[in-house]
């Protein structure tokens, strides 16, 4: 397959990594060529506007961003590039990433950002794959693959919990479920 980055995910700060190394885990999973940096709207400006102007150009085909509190960074990055924005509202102490969530889904008319859950980001990393499995055959096939092996899990869940009862499924279920 192409060896080109197609999917950029980028975050206001390094304390934002833990969350957004799940989409690189998923892209990386999925085999989709990706890259990961850090991007400050408020913090560096200048590069916001060369990186998310300059994306297109470079092959990218899908952004991913995220960002906690007053997250400007998905929707400014969205009004400087045509390319799809997915954006991540990362979970904040003080307004448990409401704020987030709030500052990147409620934009505009006109320049939509593709909001996921507070730290979703392995949901912005499954999306980017279906956006991209519109143009590459062999990452749609992934994101099919990749849905039937969830429905066998729950399913398989399913026929476990029917067997053996409530009871005895909870005893058998790990703890930080
Ligand atoms: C945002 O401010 C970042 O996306 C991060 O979620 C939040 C806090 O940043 P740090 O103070 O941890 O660098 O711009």
């Amino acid at each position: 397959m192409k060896n080109k980055i197609l999917v950029a995910i980028i975050m206001g700060s390094d304390s934002d990594l833990p969350v957004m190394n799940e989409a690189k885990e998923v892209l990386d999973s999925f085999s989709v060529p990706n890259e990961i940096t850090i991007v400050s709207a408020h913090r560096t400006t200048k590069r916001m506007v060369d990186y998310a102007a300059g994306a297109k150009k470079r092959g990218i085909k899908v952004i991913i961003a995220g960002a906690g509190g007053a997250a400007h960074l998905p929707g400014m990055v969205a009004s400087l590039t045509p390319l799809p924005v997915i954006g991540v509202p990362i979970k904040t102490k003080s307004l448990d990433g409401l704020d987030s969530l709030l500052s990147i889904a409620q934009m505009p008319p006109g320049v939509p950002v593709a909001t996921v859950a507070i730290n979703g980001a392995r949901n912005a990393g499954i999306l980017a794959c279906q956006i991209l499995g519109t143009e590459y055959a062999d990452i749609a096939n992934r994101v099919e693959k990749y849905k039937q092996d969830l429905e066998s899990s729950v399913l398989k869940k399913a026929g476990a919990l029917e067997k053996i009862g409530a009871k005895k499924y909870l005893k058998k279920m790990p703890k930080n479920k």
